[in-house]
């Protein structure tokens, strides 16, 4: 969790710039190497996790998130879906991973610490993409120094591919089962060459080529694309292409520059397509203290360009103008999912699952692309306050726009404790970005606030 302070008079400073801000897309925690998934019209971006505390000056990580969305600007937070605690025979350092589908099962492949010393790859299952997962196979996939930020690709063939490595760049074939690889061909090391994978102007050891980590997959019209992080710190983003999964790689050209903006000096990218469009994620450090072990995951839509080729893409922090569909208001709504906040923060637990909490007066929630159809007449909302409550007021086009109506929070006697409440609201009709302003005395838990619906 951010601290609440720093963000405060951060985004005072910043207000005018942020106000149309979608980028970085989480603002409730610091989220790095971003690994979106699309599955049955969703997209699950999973994250690893900056901790808001940094020890010894290093990346300090215990889980990965989840968040969904299916318009692309509203990001329902499903928190933290596993820790390294996982996987029994690690001692921590949850670094980049990513999640895949197949026959039913969604396998998450991710880099660790050993107990016993050096790096792995673990690989986790579970029957749904927000978990709960659990160590598929008790014991690491592979192991050995520089094996990280596993990248996963299933061909049209069904055949799986796993790729990983800094400062080398492997492969295995995945065999069916998703947990095991084939022995036959075991594992490859790419040779990296400039005409490769791109020409490193900073040498270290003896490492001519850019390549440097993070490589993501993509297929487009039968072309591959190995995208990753290059030059060695600062990052940039670079990509090579290929006609078969297995290389030989042709070095393509750098898709977006080192981002000097709050001094994340890593990168990394993940590419999608969803409903038609191709989009990049990739990751700064420019939420409210920010480094370069507090990152943030952003997003921009992009065209390749007629000749197949990624375009530069420069980092803005508008993101995603367009959303790709309007959200339902009509339905349940979770309070967590976000276009844009300021002050809030959100927890999970068993019971309630993921909600927004440590809401205090002026806190908001932005959510975009809301259809009001013809107009609602109410608004319900769950929430619970053990203090004297506050309120939620809800505008319409801005912080500060049309007032529909104002819902009272009283005190229901725990901040667990449930219930469900009622507001008129004023009719309006088409599609409106909503914003939840919330209000209140003193103190930073007014109340807490699970679900909402428009009826
Ligand atoms: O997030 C920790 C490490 O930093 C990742 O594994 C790398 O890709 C880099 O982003």
């Amino acid at each position: 969790m951010k601290t609440k302070f720093a963000f405060i008079v951060a985004t005072m400073v910043l207000l005018p710039l942020i106000s149309k801000a979608q980028n970085p897309i989480i603002q409730t925690n610091y989220t790095a190497d971003p690994a979106p998934m699309v599955h049955n019209g969703t997209v699950y971006l999973y994250t690893s996790h900056d901790e808001d505390v940094t020890v010894k000056n290093f990346f300090t990580m215990n889980d990965w998130r989840c968040y969904s969305t299916t318009d692309m600007v509203n990001w329902t937070d499903h928190g933290a879906v596993l820790s390294y605690k996982v996987f029994e025979w690690s001692r921590g350092d949850a670094w980049a991973g990513q999640c895949v589908y197949r026959n039913g099962k969604f396998y998450y492949y991710l880099p660790v610490n050993q107990k016993n010393g050096g790096n792995a790859i673990g690989v986790a299952v579970s029957d749904s993409p927000t978990g709960p997962f659990k160590d598929a196979i008790g014991k690491p996939l592979l192991s050995g120094y520089g094996y990280i930020d596993p990248t996963i690709f299933i061909d049209a063939d069904g055949q799986a591919y796993m790729y990983w490595g800094n400062p080398n760049l492997w492969h295995v074939k995945l065999n069916e089962d998703m947990v095991s690889y084939d022995q036959e061909l075991g594992i490859v090391k790419e040779d990296l060459k400039d005409e490769n994978f791109g020409y490193r102007s900073k040498k270290i050891d003896n490492r001519t080529a850019s390549y440097e980590e993070g490589p993501w997959l993509y297929k487009r019209n039968s072309l591959y694309y190995l995208l990753y992080p290059a030059g060695g710190v600062p990052e940039h983003l670079a990509y090579s292409t290929a006609k078969s999964i297995t290389g030989p790689w042709t070095y393509g050209d750098t898709i977006m520059h080192v981002i000097k903006e709050g001094g994340a000096f890593t990168n990394h990218p993940g590419l999608i397509d969803f409903k038609g469009k191709p989009y990049l994620f990739y990751h700064n450090g420019a939420l409210p203290g920010g480094t370069g072990f507090k990152r943030s995951v952003c997003v921009e839509p992009f065209s390749f360009n007629a000749d197949g080729s990624i375009p530069l893409i420069h980092p803005t922090k508008e993101g995603v103008k367009e959303s790709a569909a309007n959200l339902n208001p009509f339905v349940r709504v979770e309070a967590e999912t976000i276009a844009w906040e300021e002050g809030i923060e959100t927890s999970k637990d068993e019971k309630t699952g993921v909600y927004v909490t440590n809401i205090s007066n002026g806190d908001y929630i932005k959510v975009r692309s809301v259809d009001f159809g013809k107009g609602a007449k109410k608004f319900s909302a769950s929430v619970a306050s053990a203090s004297q409550g506050g309120k939620i007021e809800i505008y319409i086009d801005a912080k500060n726009g049309i007032l529909l109506g104002t819902l009272d929070v009283k005190n229901t006697g725990d901040i667990q404790t449930w219930k469900t409440l009622l507001c008129k609201v004023n009719k309006v009709k088409g599609v409106h970005d909503l914003y939840f302003v919330f209000k209140g005395g003193a103190g930073d838990n007014l109340f807490n606030f699970d679900c909402w619906q428009l009826k």
